[in-house]
């Protein structure tokens, strides 16, 4: 069965407990049994996973490869610039969608640049909590 790892970054892990009116008051936690429940709906498996650690998620991603068949990213602040996590996505050769909850674009310029972007698939931003779902209904279509 095709899997997939969902991959949060840093200071996802507060979702639904601070700054409601940026992130919503949908927890870390409530966004993964819904991308469960939307794994099942769509026939794969899902790997869900945060961290606020730039190395660990580097190391996901390394692991990764061989084992899921894609990653949806949301990688929070990193996305703006870690070029350590752009060069694991490129080396692990694992198809890659950039995730937001918010519109970045509608945000600071420094939201605005995205080392993710340059070397995913697509970009989903700014559907909240739905956009998970959206972006494991665009994984599974690019996988089967
Ligand atoms: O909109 C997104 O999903 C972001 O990846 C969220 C990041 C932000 O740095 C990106 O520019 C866009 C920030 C995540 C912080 O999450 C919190 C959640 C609740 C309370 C405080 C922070």
């Amino acid at each position: 069965m095709t899997s997939v790892l969902i991959l949060n970054g840093p200071n996802l892990n507060l979702l639904g407990q601070r700054q409601p009116e940026v992130y919503g008051r949908t927890t870390l936690a409530e966004v993964e049994t819904m991308c469960q429940a939307d794994a099942a709906r769509l026939g794969i498996d899902v790997q869900f996973q945060q961290s606020n650690h730039e190395g660990v998620m580097i190391d996901a991603i390394h692991a990764a490869r061989g084992v899921h068949g894609g990653l949806i990213l949301n990688a929070g602040a990193y996305t703006h610039t870690s070029i350590g996590l752009m060069d694991a996505i490129s080396s692990a050769e694992i198809p890659t969608i950039e995730l937001h909850l918010s519109n970045v674009h509608a945000r600071e310029p420094f939201r605005h640049q995205s080392y993710i972007a340059k070397v995913a698939l697509g970009v989903i931003c700014g559907f909240g909590p739905h956009g998970y779902t959206l972006a494991l209904e665009a994984m599974a279509r690019h996988l089967e």
